[in-house]
Parts: structure tokens; C-alpha cells; sequence
């Protein structure tokens, strides 16, 4: 696998070209969210621009432009997740969006008092909340699996959950936002669906840091946000196997969504309309398409190689700093572009904002990861993430900064 062309990449980002506080931009809160591409930033402006009208309405030609580019954009996403039934994909805000549609649709529809749903303690807020609000509605139980110290999952310890049979459904995440930890789904799958119950995947990081099969996963339902992988925010997509979504009640009713209505009831419009009341965000499906587009180009798999270096160049000039503490797993090769840390007593917030005073952006707080942060005994940790476009040099200046907060904190 050819090496990044790191250099040419970075060209394509505006966001990117900046000064800081004084100093050149180093973005490295790419977890949180990513920069945008001219290519993205381009087909969204050339969509309102020549295209734009409502979809799926209008028998009038920036109508149909519109509605192609639209449905175009879906069979994108299809393409992307290795699916040949666009109806499979169904747009949503974002990956909160699409685990609430799930929790709140099928969760309602098939869950009750003595039924499990199994999580884990490394879940972001968005996977755990939507169960714990339908857990209530139908008075199943919320069961969870440990993190070990190193940030791995114990898949021994899912065996003997799922032995119970009372699992109807894992949901669990591809990659851990606030670890890196990439999760065996394959392996995962396989157990659960041994246990007879089903696979809801967050793929918020996971589609952004490398490639996705959601067959070859096993996954039945995954799903991901635009904004991580250089596309607009508001857009996302959560994509079911489709006798599943077939037999789930919608999530929201309004236009788009019915096929007849009565006074009394309607019915609804096939897949994967059921799911889209309203006007949906169709310069974001757009813009997601041509995001799809880009990464694809470059390679998702040279994508997660090249962050996997930077993990690797970035934890050997941290190891021996005096005072850090690393958190997940030792092996690169086991986790994306993610590196959280704790330095002395420094508070993750001071260490963000004088990185922030050198142009270095980082995140800090509990990264929506309350449980694992209760996990390892922490209030917060300082996150940096890497993608495409970071640098060999910008782990440098990430470094250097640190130095000079130990020198503060000394
Ligand atoms: N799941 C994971 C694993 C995530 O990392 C995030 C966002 C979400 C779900 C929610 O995605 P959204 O696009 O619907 O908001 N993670 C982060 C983060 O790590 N810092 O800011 C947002």
C-alpha cells in the first residue's frame, strides 16, 4: 500500500492554511470533528447554486435534478458500506439520530420486561442514552461489558452474558472515540448472533477510519456521521438489513414519509422513505457524497495506516515523558488515530488551552465517555486525533507544546 501523499492532501483543505494564535494551525481534534475538502465544499455550492428545489415533488427539472442528486448520494453511501440495496440507507443527522431511530423503532416494537440490551462502558453517550431512555419505555435491562486496562474489550465475558439468552441486541462501538480502540466486529458479531439477538454498530469513528463491509462485519444495523469524514455536519447515515427496517413502525411522521392518509391513520411509504419525514438535507447528502468520493480516492485503508503510524510516532516521544499517563491499547495496530493522555496534575483543560495559545487544537473533557472515564478513575483526559492530513511534524509541535506545559506545571 502506497504512503499518503500527505503534502498534496493538505492543499485540498482550506481550514487547514491558518494561523493560530501566532502560529501555524495543527488541528488534531479530527475525532470531534474533521476539516472539509474543496472537493466537499465545492459540490454543496454547486448544488445550490445550478440544482437546488425540494425532492421527490415537483415535476419540474431542478426537481428532478435535485431528487437525482439526492438518490445519487444514497447509492454513494450504498456503495460505500459494500451494500447494493440503497433502500438499506436511510439519511439521518448524524449517528445520534440514527441509534435513537433504532433504540426508539425496533427497540419499542421488540423490546420488554426480562429482555437485555448489551453495551459497553467504553460507549459514547449516543449509544448508551437512546437505550437507557427505551430501556425505561418497555422496562428492559441494560447489561455491560468491562474495559480491561489497556482499553480491549473481554469477549469471554460477552460469551457468559449472552449464555443468559436474554440479549436481544449488542450495540457497540467499530472504534472507541475517546480510546482508539478498534473492536473485533466480526468476532462480535459471530457471538451474538450465535446468542440468536442482533448488531447495532456506531460506526461515528469507525467509517471515518478505514474501510467498512457491513456485511463482512456482520453487523444489522450501522451507523455513521458525515461530519467525521470530511463531510458536512447535519448529514449521516444508518443503514439496516432490510427485513429488519421493513418491520419497524417509522420514527417521526410528517410529509415524505406516507403513502395514503386518513383522518385516523395513514400508511407509509416503502423503504427507505418510511424513515424521512420532512425535507430532508439534501445539500448534505450531497456533500457526503463527494466527501465518500475523496476518501475513497485516497484509499480508507492507506487512511488508517497512516494514522496508525502517526499513533505510533506520536506514543514513542510520549512514553518517556515524565508524568503521562496513556490510556488504550499498547499496540498501534489495534487502534485508529486517536491518543488520549493525562500529563501530572495538569488539568486536561489547562493542557488544551496553552496547546491552543500554540496554534495546537486538542480536545479535552470526558469526550462523551462519562462511564469510561468512571472506568479509569478520571474526570477527563487531553485527546488528540489524528487523519489524513496530519503530519509527522505537527505530532512535533504537539510534543514540544507539551514540554512547555510540563515546564508551567513543574
Ligand atoms: N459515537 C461515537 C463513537 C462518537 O465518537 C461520536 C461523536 C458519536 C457517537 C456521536 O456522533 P454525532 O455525529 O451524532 O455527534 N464523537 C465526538 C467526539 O469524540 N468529540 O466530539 C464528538
Amino acid at each position: 500500500m502506497a504512503p499518503l501523499d500527505v503534502d498534496r492532501l493538505r492543499g485540498d483543505f482550506p481550514a487547514l492554511h491558518q494561523d493560530v494564535n501566532g502560529h501555524p494551525l495543527v488541528y488534531l481534534d479530527n475525532a470531534a470533528t474533521s476539516q472539509k475538502p474543496v472537493q466537499v465544499l465545492d459540490a454543496v455550492r454547486r448544488y445550490y447554486e445550478a440544482d437546488n428545489a425540494n425532492v421527490h415533488r415537483g415535476i419540474h427539472e431542478l426537481s428532478r435534478r435535485a431528487t437525482e442528486a439526492y438518490e445519487g448520494a444514497r447509492n454513494r453511501v450504498a456503495g460505500f458500506l459494500g451494500t447494493d440495496d440503497p433502500a438499506e440507507v436511510i439519511w439521518t443527522r448524524g449517528t445520534t439520530e440514527g441509534i435513537n431511530l433504532v433504540a426508539a423503532s425496533w427497540g419499542g416494537e421488540n423490546l420488554g420486561p426480562g429482555d437485555e440490551i448489551l453495551l459497553s462502558e467504553m460507549e459514547h453517550h449516543s449509544n448508551l442514552v437512546p437505550w437507557q431512555l427505551v430501556a425505561r419505555r418497555t422496562g428492559a435491562t441494560l447489561r455491560y461489558l468491562d474495559v480491561s486496562d489497556e482499553g480491549t474489550l473481554n469477549l469471554d465475558q460477552m460469551d457468559e452474558i449472552l449464555s443468559g439468552g436474554r440479549v436481544r441486541l449488542a450495540a457497540l462501538t467499530h472504534i472507541s472515540n475517546a480510546l482508539g480502540t478498534i473492536n473485533p466486529i466480526r468476532e462480535i458479531a459471530d457471538r451474538v448472533h450465535a446468542a440468536g439477538a442482533l448488531l447495532l454498530v456506531d460506526g461515528a469513528q469507525g467509517a471515518a477510519h478505514g474501510p467498512v463491509d457491513v456485511a463482512a462485519l456482520g453487523a444489522d444495523f450501522y451507523a455513521f456521521s458525515g461530519h467525521k469524514l470530511c463531510g458536512p455536519t447535519g448529514i449521516g447515515a444508518l443503514w439496516g438489513r432490510r427485513e429488519l427496517l421493513e418491520a419497524m413502525p417509522p420514527y417521526m411522521g410528517g410529509g415524505e414519509m406516507i403513502s395514503i392518509v386518513e383522518r385516523d391513520m395513514s400508511t407509509w411509504a416503502p423503504l427507505p422513505h418510511t424513515f424521512e419525514a420532512g425535507t430532508p438535507n439534501i445539500s448534505g447528502a450531497v456533500g457526503l457524497a463527494a466527501a465518500l468520493d475523496y476518501l475513497e480516492g485516497v484509499g480508507p485503508a492507506a487512511i488508517l495506516a497512516h494514522e496508525q503510524a502517526l499513533v505510533a510516532y506520536a506514543l514513542e516521544q510520549l512514553r518517556p515523558m515524565p508524568g503521562i499517563r496513556l490510556f488504550g491499547p499498547e499496540d498501534p495496530g489495534a487502534r485508529a488515530g486517536v491518543v488520549s493522555f493525562l500529563l501530572g496534575d495538569a488539568h486536561p483543560h489547562d493542557i488544551s488551552t496553552i496547546l491552543d495559545s500554540s496554534g495546537v487544537a486538542i480536545r479535552a473533557g470526558h469526550h462523551c465517555t462519562q462511564l469510561l472515564m468512571r472506568r479509569y478513575g478520571v474526570a477527563a483526559t487531553a485527546r488528540a486525533s489524528f487523519y489524513l492530513y496530519n503530519t509527522r511534524d505537527e505530532v512535533d509541535r504537539l510534543v514540544t507544546s507539551l514540554e512547555t506545559v510540563r515546564t508551567i506545571f513543574a
